[in-house]
């Protein structure tokens, strides 16, 4: 049996207790992971911090580029480790772990490293009382020792957007990845090694979160601050630990996104994009749409087509090649999910298709697929409206006026995503200022241009992941306020 262990010091560490790792396309166990107790979650704070004071500190903004340049490019030698395992961990369809999951993962690597040898720093010219002037900047330093958490639903992708940065801005990390998905943030240790990032520079610690390494890591005095991506609950816990030793954070955490359509969409483009927004990694991504609000005019259309959309989906098993429909992540998850299909019926839904499991006749019958699933006819105040699901699920409504499918999509107490279709650019644009979201995209979903910033407002979340202000991974330590001591010209003094 594979066995799955922390990484702590440029060391692999087995630890006192094990938990099984699944594969949630069969419910087989695909490894073994040894769990970090207090201890050992101690010795990763730990080695962050002599790491701060070695070689990582030494080697200037130019050279930790040049590193992070390798670890992207240890990645892609590594390409198949990494997709197999993103696989087996998630269930996730190949060609899509393939597409997005590990090139994005290089990319978050090349991204930063580039970005942080161009932030500049800006700087104020002050006219003081006595005719003279001072000139004001900020120096910026690494946080220090950076706690990420992060969830499943795309391992990789979401660890090394938070690792990069905080690398890039010349912090160390800790990092405790989700209890289901362990295996590409352990992979990940190999390509830092090969790189040459200092031991100590990037420490994995496994297990789950209360009482265990994320509480551990988030309640230790020496983790400078904590970054986490997941459920807002999480997020709530996440708060109550860090109080005490008032760590900054920075929160991504769930949605319950909606999508207005307009009568005047380009409609084959639209569908594909619902499709995608509605089902990709089986609804398992936090910008997922579970609110589609449809201009009266193509409502009945519109749900016809995304139908049939969900009818084509091939749930086969994740390593064929034409499979474009996972399982969703665990036995735990598939009960919730399936917990609001029930109550999308309880609530009075429509169910235009799915609403169930699916039979295989194979392995794949113990593994943890539902059906894509669409409704119809709930109340705006349904629960299946305003809670996140997190599956391969939406509510389709409509609407009759721009004022009225804003008001809708507004009416939620996340904030995470929206989008917009529409051939009138014009209204496109207006609506999506009108949005109460965090990002919200126009005739596209999830396309990606690390120059704006992402994240959420409400219970979305707290702080920006984006390029140029990279500012949750440093601190401003001293304004600097220098005397600049030549007399102005027209100086009265
Ligand atoms: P989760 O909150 O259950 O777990 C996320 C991580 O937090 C895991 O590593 C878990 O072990 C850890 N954890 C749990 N309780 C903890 C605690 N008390 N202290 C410290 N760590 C703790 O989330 P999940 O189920 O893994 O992921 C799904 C959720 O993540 C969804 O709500 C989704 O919307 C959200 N998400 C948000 C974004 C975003 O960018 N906004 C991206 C992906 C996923
Ligand atoms: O890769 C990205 O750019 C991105 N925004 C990923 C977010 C995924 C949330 O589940």
């Amino acid at each position: 049996m594979k066995s799955i262990q922390n990484y702590i010091d440029g060391q692999f560490v087995r630890g006192k207790r094990e938990f099984a790792d699944v594969n949630p396309a069969d419910g087989s166990v695909s490894a073994e992971v040894t769990e970090a107790d207090r201890g050992q979650v101690d010795d990763a704070v730990q080695a962050a911090r002599r790491a701060l004071r070695g070689e990582w500190a030494r080697i200037g903004v130019r050279e930790r580029a040049a590193r992070l340049h390798k670890v992207a490019e240890a990645i892609e030698a590594r390409f198949d480790c990494f997709l197999r395992a993103e696989v087996a961990d998630t269930g996730k369809p190949v060609a899509l772990a393939a597409k997005l999951d590990v090139p994005r993962a290089a990319a978050n690597f090349r991204v930063f490293a580039d970005a942080v040898k161009m932030a500049g720093i800006e700087s104020f010219q002050t006219e003081t009382p006595d005719g003279r002037s001072a000139l004001n900047y900020a120096v910026r330093k690494p946080l220090g020792v950076v706690g990420i958490i992060t969830p499943w639903n795309l391992p990789l992708l979401l660890l090394t957007w938070k690792v990069a940065p905080a690398l890039a801005c010349g912090n160390a990390v800790v990092v405790k990845p989700s209890e289901e998905t362990p295996a590409t943030a352990t992979l990940l240790a190999e390509a830092m090694h090969a790189a040459g990032i200092p031991n100590g520079v990037y420490n994995v610690v496994h297990g789950f979160g209360p009482g265990s390494a994320g509480e551990f890591l988030t309640q230790h005095p020496d983790v400078n601050a904590v970054t986490f991506t997941g459920e807002s609950r999480t997020g709530a816990a996440i708060m109550k630990a860090v109080a005490p030793t008032v760590k900054p954070v920075s929160f991504e955490l769930g949605g319950k996104n909606a999508a207005i359509v307009f009568a005047d969409c380009d409609f084959e483009e639209t569908g594909r994009g619902l499709a995608d927004a509605v089902f990709l990694n089986t609804g398992q991504v936090c910008l997922c749409a579970e609110r589609i609000y449809v201009e009266r005019a193509i409502f009945e259309r519109l749900v016809e087509a995304l139908k049939k959309k969900a009818e084509q989906l091939r749930a086969g098993w994740p390593r064929e090649q034409d499979t474009n429909l996972g399982p969703l992540i665990s036995a735990q998850h598939r009960e919730k999910v399936m917990g609001y299909y029930r109550l999308a019926r309880e609530e009075g839904a429509t169910v235009v298709t799915g609403g169930g499991i699916p039979e295989f006749g194979d392995a794949r019958d113990q593994g943890f697929y539902v059906q894509p699933t669409i409704y119809t006819g709930l109340a705006e105040a349904a629960r299946c409206v305003k809670e996140e699901i997190f599956g391969p699920v939406c509510h389709i409504a409509p609407f009759d006026s721009e004022d009225e499918a804003v008001a809708l999509a507004n009416d939620t107490k996340y904030g995470l995503a929206a989008s917009v279709w529409t051939t009138n650019l014009k209204r496109g644009h207006t609506i999506a200022q009108r949005m109460n979201a965090g990002i919200t995209w126009v005739n596209c979903w999830f396309l990606r241009d690390l120059r704006t910033p992402f994240g959420g407002v409400g219970l979305s979340g707290i702080g920006r992941e984006f390029l140029f202000r990279a500012e949750q991974y440093l601190r401003s330590t001293l304004g600097i306020r220098g005397r600049i001591e030549e007399r102005r010209r027209n100086s009265l003094s």
